[in-house]
């Protein structure tokens, strides 16, 4: 009978393991990842995910089997036995979870350095950065300050890492309540292209107020703050076109202030970039034109009038839900 016994937890346990597997790989809950850093996070996530769904299956199981197995009987009033302190079992119960978390601890650590969670913000902040950002203060939307952003090589060299060659850097602007991609030779776009397999550097400042720059397809996240440069690389795995997100609350307009991300073939991606040198030699306005949302031209009243229009409201109802 005990033999039995100690064979069925045996292959309980075994069932649970399994299960907790198969589930951290099955679960479907994350977006496709679309790029190299994505598949670390996944990792991280999946297995903290199996590790939850087997406790998960433990407690549950445990509960449900006491339930029924000590269930009260009919004509049975008495208590239970009191138990008293078991001390095998609390060092066990404290043990496990504590090399557990402090397993996950290492490991997601580990995760974050390699996507670039602990960089030095402090020392990103330097005088080429700030001039950039008084010279957008005063004209926020003007094709002068993406020509300010482009030009200003000691940005750029300043802020990329030794020997990095290889990577593409973008000067990312954010503001109320737009994106602006500037590459290198004066191309300022709505949309962020980026050629697959390529290590990319986005170099994010904020125009106006707080920010966050965020791709769920690729797992990252990054705040864009005024006066203080923040970056991102990543390097995109998977062609195709997602959702580039404003993840901080930034005004009355947040939750417009998304954009798409394509990852281009290399081929797909060098005809692109001819495409907006082209737009942008023969009409320099004409970059502004080119931006899909054009939300960046509008006033807050002409934003406002159109969304009420598509709501099939009136601006006065508008104002009134303010
Ligand atoms: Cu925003």
């Amino acid at each position: 009978m005990r033999k039995n016994n100690l064979v069925s937890v045996i292959v309980i346990i075994g069932l649970i393991f399994a299960a907790s597997i198969w589930y951290g790989r099955n679960n479907g809950l994350l977006p496709v990842a679309a790029g190299d850093e994505a598949v670390l996070y996944d990792g991280l996530f999946n297995t903290i995910l199996g590790i939850a769904f087997g406790f998960f299956l433990v407690v549950e199981g445990v509960l449900i089997y006491s339930i029924i197995k000590f269930r009260r009987r009919k004509g049975d009033d008495t208590d239970g036995p009191a138990i008293h302190e078991n001390l095998s079992i609390e060092i066990v119960w404290t043990a496990i979870p504590t090399v557990i978390v402090m397993w996950v601890a290492i490991y997601s650590f580990d995760v974050y350095t390699a996507m670039q969670g602990t960089q030095d913000l402090g020392g990103m902040a330097h005088g080429g950065m700030h001039q950039t950002v008084a010279k957008s203060e005063t004209m926020p939307m003007s094709k002068a300050t993406i020509a300010s952003s482009n030009s200003d090589g000691v940005l750029m060299a300043g802020t990329l890492p030794a020997g990095s060659n290889d990577v593409l850097a973008i000067n990312v602007s954010a503001m109320q309540f737009a994106w602006i991609f500037n590459y290198t030779d004066e191309i300022a776009t709505a949309e962020l292209h980026v050629p697959v397999g390529k290590k990319v550097r986005l170099n994010m400042n904020a125009v106006d107020v707080l920010h966050a720059f965020w791709v769920p397809q690729l797992r990252i996240k990054q705040d864009v703050i005024p006066g203080r440069e923040t970056y991102l690389e990543f390097t995109p795995r998977v062609v195709g076109e997602y959702p580039v997100v404003c993840a901080e609350l930034c005004g009355s307009y947040h939750g417009g202030m998304r954009t798409t991300m394509v990852i281009d073939t290399p081929e797909d991606y060098a005809t692109w970039l001819k495409e907006q040198q082209e737009i942008a030699s023969n009409d320099p306005d004409a970059i502004v034109a080119s931006r899909p949302a054009s939300v960046t031209k509008m006033s807050e009243q002409e934003y406002l009038a159109g969304k009420v229009a598509q709501a099939g409201g009136d601006m006065h109802m508008m104002h009134m839900s303010h």
